[in-house]
């Protein structure tokens, strides 16, 4: 046994919205994690903590148009399961971007890993362009010997010419490579973790004491999510020896997290150690059915125990959201998450769909404001529309904008959006609509997602030059809701009795996988405008937005 964990409690899931696939690193007192950030730009969040409870996004690894380039992704594409690590003075991203990730047996289109480094993680902007391997794969890691040897691990399909290898085999292979150039060393990647499951995946390497550890996500990262470890006393390249209580962690279809498994560790200043790994909170309705988990696959923490040198995961407990037995205190806030537009950047958390090609919004042009100039992709476009968004990260809770929109087109719109991906969103906007009996005026469309079975609703404003209040209120379904306004002071958008109900979306809507790809992602609350295959002409301000809970 280890040094004893602090015997206090804490909440899972630690970071909460989707935050898939975490990998950890300490570097004396800070805590760094990152997440997978799929199709989304910038890419992969990076998360700072001193205590390995509360959490604060710090930045991304990758800003640039030069580091990231997805522009048609299948909704779950972009970037998978970055890991973090950190090696003299340099803090290092490992990643692989799927363009298209959907025929996934078929080795021709699988990407390049790649590694951004930086000395200054705290600095965004830092991180140097990427350096490409040149073998395909995807869950990357890396590993540096105590000889400085580089290794490379990550899941491909098991060589076609492994006898019985079925097409759908995802194996850890390793190869070591040269920092310098990403060029492989070694002359074929080397199998060392093969599942009965059939997928093998998430691999990270460490070393503790004589031992070095691999860890695996198996079985595939829905219900059949595991964590399993091996260890070897020669090196990377094995042998390997899997250990005598796998799985290290797996809850089942009735447990209230669900789906757990790639993990990566730590240890913190007391010698203590800890994973973190990815989870799914659905929602049990008590009548035989769950409700998948609008939050997507979230970051949860555990304690690890190492007995006979083997580590014990949650005191090989499952994994619950209530708090585990040994771990430090968390604080309940009251997260409350507002941009009002004031500062000459967007807060960080703010997120594109794919790489922008442009610029299409101003925080200038009118001061106070965010002003977007919708571009010619609408929400169903697999490209880039002029949208932003926020992960949603509370279940009961209201997202609310002011927007100024005032089009004389009638196929422009702009307003706020519930989103999961380009088959699954609904939203709320204003158009304009041209009468032959008179002027044109201005309409609020609420839009639900396609397939949903909900109509099309459409209410007259009253007024061609009022701002225009947008709300959903989030928790078992999402309510849209609008309010004109004249007054500019109306800051403070608490009239909820004056809202006006337009149409609602089911969770479970929401939460459909999409189809193609995998539902990898959560739902995100966003601000958009659009022309329907044109620029919009006119630009939508939008005063702030912002999250309150309820
Ligand atoms: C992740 C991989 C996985 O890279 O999902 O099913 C991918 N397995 O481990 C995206 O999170």
């Amino acid at each position: 046994m280890g040094p004893h964990h602090v015997a206090k409690s804490y909440t899972n899931p630690i970071i909460s919205g989707f935050n898939a696939d975490p990998s950890i690193i300490r570097v004396n007192r800070d805590f760094f994690l990152v997440t997978s950030s799929f199709e989304y730009f910038p890419g992969v969040p990076i998360y700072h903590s001193t205590d390995l409870v509360s959490w604060k996004l710090i930045g991304h690894a990758l800003t640039r148009t030069s580091q990231l380039q997805i522009h048609t992704p299948e909704p779950g594409g972009g970037v998978w399961a970055a890991t973090l690590r950190f090696h003299d003075g340099f803090f290092y991203v490992v990643a692989a971007s799927f363009e298209h990730y959907r025929p996934q047996n078929d080795d021709r289109v699988w990407p390049l890993g790649f590694y951004v480094k930086t000395n200054n993680i705290w600095d965004s902007t830092s991180w140097s362009d990427p350096v490409y391997f040149d073998e395909v794969g995807f869950d990357q890691d890396l590993f540096w010997d105590d000889d400085g040897t580089v290794y490379l691990s990550q899941t491909r399909r098991k060589q076609h010419r492994t006898p019985g290898a079925q097409l759908k085999d995802f194996a850890i292979h390793i190869c070591t490579v040269d920092l310098e150039t990403g060029a492989s060393t070694t002359l074929e990647p080397r199998l060392i973790r093969d599942s009965s499951s059939g997928v093998s995946e998430g691999s990270h390497i460490i070393k503790r004491g004589k031992y070095y550890y691999l860890f695996t996500a198996e079985g595939g990262t829905e219900s059949g999510h595991s964590e399993w470890v091996s260890r070897s006393e020669e090196g990377p390249f094995g042998p390997w020896v899997t250990g005598p209580d796998n799985p290290l962690c797996h809850n089942g279809a009735n447990d209230d997290v669900q789906n757990v498994g790639h993990a990566d560790l730590v240890e913190d200043l007391d010698g203590n150690w800890w994973a973190v790994l990815l989870g799914v909170r659905p929602v049990n309705k008590n009548d035989g059915t769950w409700e998948l988990s609008v939050f997507g696959r979230e970051t949860f923490l555990v304690s690890v125990d190492w007995v006979d040198d083997w580590p014990v995961l949650n005191n090989g407990q499952k994994i619950s959201l209530q708090s585990s037995s040994q771990a430090y205190w968390q604080e309940q806030s009251s997260v409350i998450w507002e941009d009002d537009f004031s500062k000459p950047n967007l807060q960080l958390g703010w997120y594109r769909k794919n790489t922008p090609r442009k610029q299409d919004f101003s925080l200038t042009a009118r001061p106070g404001y965010l002003r977007l100039f919708g571009g010619p992709y609408t929400l169903r476009d697999p490209s880039c529309p002029t949208l932003f968004l926020q992960k949603q990260t509370e279940r009961f809770c209201t997202w609310e904008t002011r927007l100024s929109f005032f089009p004389f087109s009638e196929s422009t719109e702009a307003g706020t959006v519930v989103w999961m991906d380009y088959f699954t969103h609904g939203t709320i906007g204003i158009r304009l609509q041209e009468s032959i009996t008179g002027p044109p005026q201005r309409i609020i469309r609420f839009s639900p997602p396609a397939g949903s079975g909900a109509e099309i609703i459409e209410r007259r404003l009253e007024s061609l030059r009022s701002d225009v209040i947008l709300q959903v209120v989030c928790g078992d379904r999402y309510q849209f809701s609008f309010r004109e306004t004249m007054d500019s002071n109306d800051l403070q958008e608490s009239h909820v009795e004056k809202m006006v109900w337009i149409g609602d979306v089911a969770n479970d809507v929401m939460t459909r996988p999409p189809p193609i790809g995998a539902q990898f992602t959560g739902v995100m609350l966003g601000l958009y405008a659009f022309g329907e295959h044109h620029p919009s002409h006119t630009p939508a301000d939008f005063h702030h937005a912002n999250i309150t809970k309820r």
